[in-house]
């Protein structure tokens, strides 16, 4: 989703978004085999999760397991997309525009201590401990689609629980509306801070109601495993409905405030980027289309695209909460 401003020179477009991946045959074969057919059904989810950390997982990250989700919508049986995918094809402007560049870059981030500040229109505000913070609720696997406003999607397991629980522990008081997430900006381990594509630190926000949202989830992992730094570890955000860019990485400050809080791709460019951001294929991104996507995995010469879903395919979970709003100007 890089931007063209007058000073840094990019404008990467569309098309040239969708990096031509690598082709490691055998080993997607493997995962076609595995996950095709009526094999497929048994082996998806839990045991297609298993069978993904043993092929192509050499080095395994610490184990964080979550009970199936119950949360309706919570769970989509489509072929997962693989680990190796998920943590090499990343957005994390930190860590550089280029989307192989988190994968090698992010290694320099320090997840431990970790703590998030809460603070704003809340009872309970204070420095929570990412230790406290993982104990809160019980953790959940959630396998949701993840849909990036460049055109490309996945299907990941996350580990983490609803958001709305750590919400309810710190009590918010009536006047919040908003929270708004900010995430970590520190010049000397994320070598991107301080460059002009964005405005530091990364900020994100929703409205209450959609924080409060059971589909939301606060995320510290993902295929059974401690969330890999390039995708945002040791908390982040996974807004499923919403497109890639409102799922805050590395968070480091959840605040709520009575206003509709700035938020870093907005600032950027607002004729692009929405508050909202709802994954809409009837609202297209000014310079390209967002009715088809690709999932990434699937993106060999031949590979058909998919059609996006409103919401991402959350509708049934989600349409009530835009219920009479325009989403045409709400983009
Ligand atoms: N702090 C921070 N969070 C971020 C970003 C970022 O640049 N910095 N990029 C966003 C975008 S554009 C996307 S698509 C998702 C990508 O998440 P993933 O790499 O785990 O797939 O992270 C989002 N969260
Ligand atoms: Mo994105």
């Amino acid at each position: 989703m890089l931007i063209r401003t007058p000073d840094n020179g990019f404008d990467h477009g569309h098309a040239s978004e969708i990096t031509p991946r690598g082709v490691y045959a055998e080993r997607r074969q493997l995962m076609r085999w595995m996950a095709g057919g009526a094999a497929g059904a048994a082996l998806a989810g839990w045991a297609q999760r298993d069978a993904l950390a043993q092929v192509v997982r050499p080095n395994k990250l610490a184990a964080l397991p979550g009970a199936r989700s119950a949360v309706a919508g919570a769970v989509t049986m489509e072929k997962l997309t693989s680990y190796e995918d998920a943590s090499s094809y990343n957005n994390f402007y930190e860590f550089g525009t280029d989307k192989a560049d988190p994968a090698r870059n992010a290694h320099t981030l320090k997840t431990d201590p970790w703590s998030v500040e809460i603070e704003g229109l809340v009872k309970k505000p204070g420095k929570y401990a990412l230790e406290d913070l993982l104990k809160l609720s019980a953790q959940e696997e959630r396998i949701y689609r993840m849909r990036c406003v460049e055109g490309w999607s996945m299907v990941i397991p996350w580990v983490g629980y609803s958001l709305s629980a750590l919400i309810q522990k710190v009590e918010p008081q009536p006047g919040a509306k908003y929270v708004e997430f900010l995430t970590l900006a520190d010049p000397k381990t994320m070598p991107f801070v301080g460059s002009r594509v964005l405005s530091w630190p990364y900020a994100e926000g929703l409205r209450m109601d959609e924080a409060m949202h059971p589909l939301t989830l606060l995320s510290f992992g993902m295929y059974g495993e401690v969330l890999p730094k390039q995708n945002g570890a040791p908390v982040r955000l996974v807004v499923p409905w919403k497109y890639g860019f409102k799922n805050a990485k590395s968070i480091v400050k959840i605040r709520f405030v009575d206003k509709e809080p700035a938020t870093a791709w907005n600032k950027a460019a607002a004729n692009e980027y929405g508050f909202y951001s709802n994954v809409n294929p009837n609202v297209d991104h000014p310079r390209w289309s967002q009715a088809t996507e690709r999932r990434i995995g699937e993106d060999g010469l031949f590979a058909k695209k998919r059609k996006t879903l409103l919401f991402n395919g959350y509708e049934a979970q989600v349409g009530q909460l835009y219920a009479g709003m325009d989403l045409k100007k709400n983009y």
